[in-house]
């Protein structure tokens, strides 16, 4: 296969199913071009100029940012939005009560007449990308067709973009069919449609994040969950982290938190000075592929290649490593721009520029009363720039998960940790999981809801089957990871957090390791296992006292009989499809409470 520089643009596979399908889509939204992508450097440089010279990138302060560039979206399309999220099955039971629904036949032909010549005047781009190690047995391979230089860009920070794609695929026809078309950023008419049967994907209306770069949470999560329960293995909105202790022990730990909940923060965490000699390191910030192994373990992939990552909030103290991560060949959303080029946002280290461009690019000073930068201003960087990647990031077979937490954002009744006391009870902590709603989707911020497992937005088909497969996998499972909730939100009565978070999050992190290992003592209390202030370490953490790590755990039976109420909530929406398995626990809960 030629990949010459000169020859970027123009068709680089003889796979027939490919060339046909681009050939009825370019029939059907009239580009003016096609620009096939092969991924190459040469290639990558020039689409950056033209994005410059089309004013959809800006190039920031080379010496400040070197190989950085600044984008801003449509001030209405700043999030993904779950209510243009469809999944259209063929019976809407498939979908199930937590997704919006729409027949395939009606939804197609409503997208049909959406993109019908949408691309006139415009660029079609061919991105093909793989997600997942190449060779990976759990690789899979998409094609995405944007007429957003700027999405196309982003596949390529975001996804292994190119060739190496259509040499994973082959002669074969098993690919993602995407289909990207910004219209004229219409609210009324943005549309995320899932069509799982066909393993196919179209996005109209937006060119933010989760909405079009249709790699990540439309195919790894919603279309890979749906080919996961056939398959056999699990998508999931999971950060994968390995923790190397002193004597060299690598343990592998993968962690579902709800959108803007900290799983990159966690999954690049530095350990507090006096845990000398442990060490964190990176497989993945968002989203899990896992499938057991031949050795009953069971073993997890990053299928992305880059990390679309929450900016506000990110400094040298709560996250070092994404700082350096984000200091080069990085693209910035939606953040504030001073005039000497240089980024600003919210919680960077500093003082705040004493005038700048606020990320709707209108002039903003400290006195200001909006934010400098939008709450889910996002940063576009490649893996390879985080200072803590792990090497077995790109390793096909994946590594073995010890342990998997779920954790959402509750000011109150949740403790900072607790574990499940068996795998079924597991299920059901991450069944009935709870978070306030963030900034990554439009709508409903600091509400709390039922997100089960971090997937509520993310899941392909009927929350309660997905449940079913949980259960079900067991079976495979000879050596099931051991399952803990935390919990870093939890806030006192004048409503600051109580923990202080980010790096020393270690310190749980350090007692679930040791759990899995059976080196940590736990006390038995009605919701799980509970480290013991004697077995969790407090050393060198000023201040804090066990009168307050106590105030962290503390169980209140009043806060426990509510959350069970709104379990029960939760069950009766799903009640058709729910495991009766995960009735039980609940009653189980009950009676233990
Ligand atoms: P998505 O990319 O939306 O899936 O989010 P994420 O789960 O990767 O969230 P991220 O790590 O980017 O964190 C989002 C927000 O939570 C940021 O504003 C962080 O500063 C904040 N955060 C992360 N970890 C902690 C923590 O331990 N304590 C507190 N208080 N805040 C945290
Ligand atoms: C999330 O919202 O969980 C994200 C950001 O990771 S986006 O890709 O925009 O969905
Ligand atoms: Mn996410």
């Amino acid at each position: 296969m030629i990949m010459t520089e000169e020859c970027f643009g123009r068709c680089t596979t003889g796979n027939q199913f490919v060339r046909e399908w681009v050939a009825e889509m370019v029939k059907l939204c009239h580009p003016d071009q096609v620009h096939w992508c092969n991924g190459s450097p040469g290639e990558r440089n020039a689409l950056t100029a033209e994005a410059v010279r089309k004013g959809i990138l800006l190039k920031l302060n080379e010496q400040k940012l070197p190989g950085c560039y600044y984008h801003r979206s449509n001030p209405n399309d700043v999030a993904r939005v779950e209510q243009a999220t469809f999944i259209c099955t063929k019976d809407q039971e498939e979908a199930g009560p937590t997704n919006n629904w729409l027949a395939p036949k009606e939804m197609y032909a409503r997208l049909r007449g959406y993109c019908s010549g949408a691309m006139r005047g415009r660029t079609m781009y061919v991105v093909p990308y793989l997600m997942g190690p190449p060779s990976s047995p759990l690789a899979k391979v998409g094609i995405e067709l944007t007429d957003s230089l700027y999405v196309a860009l982003s596949m390529g920070v975001m996804t292994r973009m190119g060739q190496i794609a259509y040499e994973q695929l082959g002669d074969d026809d098993e690919f993602n069919r995407g289909l990207h078309c910004m219209l004229d950023l219409n609210p009324e008419r943005r549309c995320i449609a899932h069509f799982p049967q066909d393993n196919a994907i179209i996005s109209v209306g937006s060119n933010y994040g989760g909405n079009v770069l249709l790699g990540k949470k439309c195919l790894a999560l919603r279309i890979g969950s749906y080919l996961g329960r056939q398959e056999g293995w699990f998508a999931e909105h999971m950060l994968i982290l390995c923790v190397e202790a002193p004597s060299g022990e690598k343990t592998y730990v993968a962690a579902a938190f709800p959108s803007a909940c900290g799983k990159t923060n966690f999954a690049m965490l530095i350990p507090p000075t006096h845990f000398k000699g442990w060490k964190v390191t990176t497989i993945g910030d968002d989203i899990a592929w896992m499938k057991p192994g031949t050795d009953g373990r069971l073993y997890a992939i990053n299928p992305e290649a880059g990390y679309f990552g929450v900016v506000p909030g990110t400094n040298s103290k709560s996250n070092p490593n994404a700082m350096q991560l984000i200091s080069h060949d990085t693209i910035y959303t939606n953040v504030a721009l001073t005039s000497d080029l240089d980024v600003w946002w919210e919680g960077k280290d500093g003082p705040p520029p004493d005038e700048c461009l606020d990320w709707k690019g209108e002039p903003w000073t400290p006195s200001s009363k909006n934010k400098a930068a939008h709450p889910n201003s996002r940063f576009t960087a490649p893996m390879t720039n985080n200072p803590v990647l792990a090497s077995e990031a790109n390793d096909p077979q994946g590594v073995p998960i010890s342990a998997i937490i779920f954790g959402g954002r509750r000011s109150d009744t949740m403790p900072l940790v607790y574990q499940a006391f068996d795998w079924i009870h597991g299920v059901y902590l991450g069944a009935t999981m709870g978070s306030e709603m963030t900034a990554a989707a439009v709508g409903g911020a600091g509400q709390v809801r039922r997100d089960p497992m971090a997937m509520l937005p993310f899941c392909g088909y009927n929350m309660g089957d997905y449940f079913r497969h949980w259960i079900n996998l067991h079976r495979l499972i000879k050596h099931p990871p051991r399952v803990f909730h935390v919990n870093w939100f939890r806030k006192d009565k004048r409503g600051e957090f109580l923990w202080p978070g980010f790096g020393e999050n270690m310190r749980v992190l350090k007692w679930i390791v040791d759990r899995c290992h059976g080196r940590a003592e736990a006390n038995e209390t009605p919701i799980g296992w509970v480290p013991s202030p004697k077995t969790f370490d407090l050393n060198e953490l000023p201040g804090f006292t066990v009168e307050q790590f106590e105030q962290l755990q503390a169980i209140s039976h009043e806060e426990w009989h509510r959350e069970v109420q709104l379990h029960d909530e939760f069950f009766l929406k799903l009640h058709p499809h729910l495991p009766k398995e995960l009735i039980f626990e609940r009653e189980l809960q009950i009676s233990r409470l």
